[in-house]
């Protein structure tokens, strides 16, 4: 078992870019680095051993709690941590604790024992916050897990940082790679839950969190460090009998469910399988939907929402339904679509959320249809390019009557996108996603905490160009804090009513689409709409994205979300800074804040008021 200190060093051999147990910064020559990623002797590059079997749709789907808040935190939080504390005082507080714990992912031996996992408050998915604009609020994050060389989870690090994505978070509250805290500390998250410039059409829908630990993000997810965060609003009220006459009605309560998918490998006890060495991205053989190896839901005969999140670490889907009807499209990334549209097929890479409704009324008692994936990946670096067949069923549904009237509805507009204003545009940047001598890349450069690679100004607008650098990879890239608004997919524009289509293994672009023709528009395969907040680079790729930069100041990062790739180490930090101060290349952080940055995770924190004193020590 290696203790911590080993655990860092040798995530600086692998990432290139890690921090040094001094603090210091690694240098990484990607040449020399070459040989720490090649696997040791004798060992495959890719794990040849199939999970144990485990028999599809014999347990029920695992619907996580709703997140409920306390009275109070104590000691309070501190307001000078946060930027924005005063106009956005929380109205609500919640406790989280990030917990070791047996989660059992399927009934059968040797799945039947538990698998040691971690999660928030004792399951994974944690806890799902109902959140709503209009309503800040605070999140105290407890980190709880037992220290390395104690834990169930031996491929994990018990440090971490929880990323709300894509919230509209501080940068202090935003979960940065960098500001980990250790076993028996805390960390506050402010949550403000405002669109950004109070513009409604900024707002989002699905969200969620997950560790983003420097370096171990993709083995800490993995282990199940990750949940739901949901936005509601006045038109999406979360209440189907909403007598308010602006609300969508949309499924709610128990017909409004967040399924989260992962693939998993386990060894021949049940036990999750990490494995280090591969750095082309991890897939599993086992499909898990809220942490259950392929689970039943029984759905009364009537609408549902469903909220599809690609949990990774690795593996794209296209999702389908085994009844062949289309699905009922809402959402691209938490986005709400102009409208609704009907998609044969929903494409997700990692980190990706779509939201639909499936309507079962036309089902009877007994039936059973199912969500299947269709696409074929045989390994890290994406998709094949071929469909599976046959498609495999991941989570089955169970038609059952229906208790009541149906009283929800799917409305023919949902929300316009914000405006896109070429005048605010100060910058324009080109980020290449590449491989380099054994290396992800940005630019050619390996993710680096101190280095700034964009200085942007706060009150600005910004184009980025982001391309795939590889003709064998895919990457679907995301950018922190602010969605993107595509303006071009190779070269071909987009405008807010184009909805991106997959079919043939070939980008297509439906145009809208024309809401007064009563039926809704069609696609065969939905890639997203123009605002998402990850940007899927299949090979060869290049899209051109518009965002902005408004409200808080401070350090982001955008980095590729096959989280294997993000943590070796496709990743770059890019800053807010005031008006005048923007810049283009990079500066290390020294440069642009005077003060000698400290190491990431001594650097002064944004919560120090409210760091538990008695911090227990594990770097013996
Ligand atoms: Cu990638």
């Amino acid at each position: 078992m290696p203790k911590r200190r080993d655990v860092l060093r040798w995530s600086v051999a692998a990432g290139g870019a890690g921090v040094l147990s001094d603090g210091t910064a690694a240098a990484a020559d990607p040449k020399t680095m070459l040989g720490y990623l090649c696997p040791p002797d004798g060992e495959k590059p890719e794990l040849a051993t199939a999970s144990p079997p485990a028999r599809p749709f014999v347990q029920p789907l695992f619907v996580p709690p709703v997140k409920q808040p306390v009275e109070r935190l104590v000691p309070p939080p501190d307001p000078r941590a946060h930027q924005l504390y005063a106009k956005f005082p929380p109205k609500k507080f919640y406790e989280i604790r990030e917990q070791e714990f047996t989660w059992i992912y399927h009934p059968d031996p040797p799945y039947g024992n538990g698998s040691g996992s971690w999660g928030y408050d004792g399951s994974t998915p944690g806890p799902t916050y109902h959140a709503r604009y209009g309503e800040p609020v605070l999140v105290r994050r407890y980190n709880d897990l037992p220290p390395v060389g104690v834990s169930r989870v031996n491929f994990a690090l018990p440090s971490t940082t929880t990323h709300l994505h894509n919230g509209h978070t501080a940068s202090e509250s935003d979960g940065q790679p960098q500001n980990w805290i250790d076993s028996g500390e805390f960390w506050d998250h402010h949550y403000a839950n405002f669109p950004a410039r109070h513009d409604p059409r900024e707002k989002l829908t699905t969200l969620w969190y997950h560790d983003h630990r420097m370096d171990f993000t993709a083995a800490n997810v993995y282990a199940g460090l990750d949940g739901f965060y949901l936005l509601f609003d006045e038109e999406d009220s979360g209440d189907e009998n909403d007598p308010d006459p602006r609300a969508w009605r949309l499924p709610s309560g128990k017909y409004d469910v967040p399924l989260i998918f992962h693939d998993i490998l386990f060894d021949e006890n049940g036990q999750v399988r990490w494995n280090s060495f591969n750095t082309d991205g991890i897939l599993g053989d086992r499909y898990t939907v809220n942490r259950k190896i392929q689970p039943y839901f029984e759905v009364e005969a009537r609408k549902y929402r469903f909220r599809l999140l690609n949990g990774g670490p690795s593996r794209f889907y296209r999702l389908a339904l085994s009844s062949g009807k289309p699905f009922c499209v809402l959402t691209g990334d938490g986005n709400v679509l102009p409208e609704p549209i009907d998609a044969d097929q929903i494409y997700l890479s990692v980190a990706q959320r779509v939201d639909v409704v499936i309507d079962f009324s036309a089902y009877a008692p007994g039936d059973k249809l199912y969500i299947v994936n269709t696409l074929e990946q045989s390994n890290g670096r994406g998709p094949s390019g071929r469909t599976l067949n046959p498609p495999l069923p991941i989570l089955e549904f169970r038609v059952i009557k229906a208790t009541a009237r149906d009283p929800s509805r799917v409305p023919k507009r949902l929300r316009p996108l914000p405006h896109v204003d070429l005048a605010l545009v100060k910058h324009e940047r080109v980020w290449e996603f590449d491989y380099d001598g054994g290396l992800w890349t940005v630019n050619g450069k390996v993710f680096e905490p101190n280095r700034i690679d964009a200085g942007v100004e706060q009150g600005t607008a910004e184009i980025w160009t982001i391309r795939n650098g590889g003709n064998s990879w895919s990457h679907p890239v995301h950018c922190h804090f602010t969605e993107f608004i595509v303006l071009e997919v190779n070269g071909r524009k987009i405008l807010p009513t184009t909805v991106q289509d997959h079919i043939g293994g070939r980008h297509v672009f439906t145009e809208n689409l024309d809401p007064t023709i009563g039926s809704r528009p069609h696609v065969s395969t939905f890639m997203g709409g123009q605002r998402r907040d990850v940007a899927t680079l299949l090979p060869g790729d290049e899209i051109t994205v518009y965002i902005r930069f408004s409200d808080f100041l401070g350090k982001y990062v955008m980095h590729c979300h096959n989280v294997v790739h993000e943590d070796h180490a496709m990743m770059v930090r890019w800053d807010i800074v005031e008006p005048g101060k923007g810049f283009v290349g990079s500066r290390s952080a020294r440069r642009v804040y005077g003060t000698p940055p400290a190491p990431p995770h001594l650097e002064p924190r944004p919560a120090n008021g409210t760091q538990q004193q008695d911090q227990s020590e594990d770097e013996s």
